[in-house]
């Protein structure tokens, strides 16, 4: 099967694809899309996601969008190791845990949000702390959930779903926002734990091809 991601290093929807990727042993090329250059909203990029966004998968020619879709995509078409643990009760928990993230705090921190933060007046400290506040509070949520649920990984002894969609936000947090993870141990602990595994390694912004692009 041929794979190609459209992604850009520091950005965490496509970190979330990459990590997938990364685990489920798949190959793939990589084209960059330089986000502070604006590539995303040019004709060609929208020509393969209209949307806009990244990331965007090309397989075998169909065009797979939105992160989450495309790894629920991914386990269902290559099923092992698994990302998903078996029983519906625990899928659905794992699948509220990369909920949190993905639907609940990524939408309000997005590139394009924080430019029409700064169309409406909000300087650079005050979008900051926009940003910092809502991912404390998606941290609240998930704390309590990975102390549950969590056995060295966000929902168990194995990455799952929702440790290829927390530890791209965690990373943002830490290395863009400065913050402080002393107030959530779980899920510090179930980074600690993913950084160990060279698959998640591999898929770190640094090692990307367009690491430290011009425009970062
Ligand atoms: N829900 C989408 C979000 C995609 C998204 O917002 N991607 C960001 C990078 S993390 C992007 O391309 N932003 C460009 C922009 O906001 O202009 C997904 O999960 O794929």
């Amino acid at each position: 099967m041929s794979l190609l991601l459209h992604s850009y290093w520091r950005a965490t929807a496509p970190y979330r694809v990459r990590i997938g990727l990364n685990l489920k042993g798949l190959a793939y090329d990589y084209a960059s899309v330089d986000l502070l250059a604006g590539e995303q909203r040019q004709a060609g990029y929208r020509a393969i996601n209209p949307q806009g966004l990244t990331p965007a998968l090309i397989a075998d020619g169909q065009v797979l969008t939105q992160s989450v879709a495309i790894l629920e995509w991914l386990e269902e078409t290559h099923p092992e190791p698994a990302l998903l643990p078996r029983q519906a009760s625990d899928r659905a928990v794992v699948r509220a845990m990369a909920a949190v993230v993905a639907c609940d705090v990524h939408p309000l921190n997005n590139a394009r949000v924080a430019r029409k933060l700064g169309q409406l007046g909000l300087d650079a400290a005050a979008i900051a702390d926009w940003s910092t506040g809502w991912i404390g509070d998606g941290f609240d949520a998930l704390e309590p959930m990975i102390a549950a649920h969590g056995q060295g990984f966000a929902f168990g002894d194995r990455p799952t779903i929702a440790d290829c969609v927390l530890v791209p936000q965690v990373y943002a947090a830490v290395t863009r926002f400065d913050m402080d993870m002393g107030r959530w141990p779980a899920l510090a602990g179930a980074y600690a734990a993913a950084l160990k595994l060279p698959a998640v390694q591999a898929a770190h912004p640094d090692r990307q091809p367009d690491a430290g692009s011009a425009h970062a």
